[in-house]
């Protein structure tokens, strides 16, 4: 208890040791209340300055200011002092006042050491207090034959030699403690560097899975048999259809056409043949008219040649056929052709079908070289009723969805990146360097594990496995206050990080298992102890160097890393 009273009030004081020279002063006065006692003929309270004391009241024992600070070298008004409540108030002040002492204590100037304040019930107490007042100087009136020696001098420097070996060592945990923040920098850079090398693979993967896609839609397409759509129903081939129909119908008309000018044709080589006929019959052999003879001759020529000519004539029948219009039962039924056929791959497997017999012979050859034609070019699926698919277009099915696996799979990596980012990994974060990394520490029947931002392990010494005591979730901060340790493996006063593990193996009628990770700075990651508070509870103090550095809120720090 009075050791942490000495703390409290040394860390008060330690700015102001060498400001006033406590001998021309009251005794008890410390160094910043100087001036209200310093050569003055009266002494006015300093929290009441209606109420004037003559200066012999001073340390006269008799606590003459309702805030005591006509009493600051002696115990008379201890019952004020916030530090010792349990001092009963005396008669004349009960009822009367919730004031508290103005002074904080006897001051104990402790020369050679640090100068600090002693509780005013510590005074004359008839005990050396030498953790606090190591001159002895708060026992001056040699209580019971007291005798206080001033041992400020082996003290002061005994404890200048442990500040000092503090002081070193928290330099050398500072270092470590940079080494891992210049780590944390190289490993946040590498995340950095990936994020934008993935950003250029996806971009140029992109592309490549796009094109892929493209050709696999364009290849789907074609084994559909519809060759890249065109304008109105039927796609291209419709198209080519509709200008088959008309083309036909021109052939038709022409080959009518032909026809009249032959029958005309015939006409007049029959009427030159009637001509020269009747010319041979009734020309007279007897005039010697070699002309007439030479026309004569060529005649029965071309007759006789004509006669021998037994040329196959197109059946008259045949060219009637073609020139009958098209219809249900005749020529191309154009609309079955176009309406019943189930795709334009269907209309060309099965064109032959569709034509008269007498050209199908002639068009079998040609339309199948078409086919082939089409397929090579990829205008036509090779096996369109089979349902399974072409080795092309399983080829571009499967380059498309390895280009689109493989995008999916960097866009996620991407993604994990990004996050590690936006994650918090403390100050300069500092947590990078160290995560992944475990630390333990052997107590009792267990061994116990903290790996950093990951788990807590409870492991059995006995083989009965290990308990998850809590999977990391967030950094806080907590105040701690706990006494200093002499190995200085402890939390001691402030603000420190605690690690956040929660939600771990259940526990028996219980919660799940949950660990908080108080944080002090210490020149190695070590784990000084384990607790358990309540069942399944547990904290453990860690010493590392990540903790060497001024805690802020995890807000502040957002905004300066700004
Ligand atoms: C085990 C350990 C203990 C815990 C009990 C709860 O023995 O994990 O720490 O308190 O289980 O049943």
């Amino acid at each position: 208890m009075r050791q942490i009273d000495a703390l409290v009030l040394l860390s008060t004081v330690v700015a102001h040791t060498s400001c006033v020279t406590a001998g021309s002063l009251p005794r008890g006065v410390g160094p910043e209340f100087a001036k209200f006692y310093e050569g003055k003929s009266t002494f006015t309270c300093i929290g009441h300055p209606s109420i004037v004391l003559k200066s012999s009241q001073i340390n006269d024992n008799a606590c003459d200011c309702p805030d005591g600070s006509d009493e600051p070298g002696t115990a008379a008004c201890s019952y004020l002092d916030p530090l010792s409540p349990e001092q009963p108030l005396p008669s004349s002040l009960t009822g009367t006042t919730n004031t508290t002492n103005v002074l904080p204590g006897f001051w104990c100037a402790n020369e050679g050491h640090i100068g600090t304040y002693v509780p005013f019930v510590y005074v004359n107490d008839g005990v050396c207090d030498y953790d606090l007042c190591c001159d002895g100087s708060e026992e001056f009136a040699h209580v019971g034959g007291v005798k206080c020696k001033n041992r400020c001098g082996p003290i002061g420097k005994e404890w200048r030699r442990v500040d000092q070996e503090r002081k070193q060592a928290r330099e050398r945990a500072t270092k470590v403690r940079q080494a891992l923040v210049t780590e944390s920098r190289e490993l946040r850079g590498k995340v950095v560097g990936r994020i934008s090398y993935l950003t250029q693979e996806i971009k140029t993967l992109t592309v490549k899975r796009d094109e892929l896609k493209a050709k696999l839609d364009e290849i789907e397409q074609e084994e559909r048999g519809k060759v890249v759509q065109g304008e109105g129903p039927g796609g291209k081939l419709g198209v080519l259809l509709g200008l088959s129909k008309k083309r036909v119908q021109e052939l038709r008309d022409t080959l009518d056409e032909v026809l009249d000018q032959r029958d005309d044709l015939q006409d007049k080589v029959e009427d030159l043949e009637n001509i020269l006929r009747k010319f041979k019959e009734e020309y007279n052999p007897n005039f010697n008219d070699e002309g007439v003879k030479a026309a004569v001759k060529s005649w029965e020529d071309y007759a006789a040649k004509a006669a021998n000519e037994k040329k196959p004539s197109l059946l008259e029948s045949d060219i009637l056929e073609v020139l009958k219009e098209d219809g249900e039962n005749n020529g191309i039924n154009w609309n079955e052709f176009m309406e019943e056929a189930g795709s334009d791959a269907d209309i060309l497997y099965n064109f032959e079908a569709y034509l008269p017999s007498f050209l199908r012979d002639y068009l079998h050859v040609k339309l199948n070289s078409l086919r082939v034609w089409l397929i090579e070019n990829g205008m036509l699926a090779d096996n369109p009723k089979s349902g399974s698919e072409s080795k092309r277009l399983g080829a571009a099915r499967g380059n498309f969805e390895a280009a689109d696996n493989e995008v999916a799979g960097k866009q996620s990596k991407l993604i994990d990146e990004q996050r590690d980012l936006e994650k918090d990994y403390g100050p300069d974060e500092i947590f990078r360097a160290l995560q992944g990394k475990c630390v333990s520490i052997d107590s009792g029947e267990y061994e116990y594990e903290l790996c950093w931002l990951d788990k807590t392990r409870q492991k059995s010494k006995k083989g009965h496995g290990d308990t998850i005591m809590g999977n990391f979730i967030a950094i806080d901060t907590e105040m701690a206050d706990e006494e200093d340790r002499v190995d200085g493996k402890g939390l001691g006063q402030g603000p420190r990080m605690v690690l956040r593990y929660d939600n771990g193996q259940g526990c028996w009628n219980g919660p799940n298992r949950r660990t908080d990770v108080w944080l002090a700075c210490a020149e190695k990651e070590e784990i000084w102890r384990v607790s358990e508070s309540e069942k399944c509870v547990y904290k453990m103090e860690v010493g590392t160097p990540a903790a060497c550095e001024d805690v802020q809120e995890p807000a502040a720090r957002a905004k300066d890393e700004l």
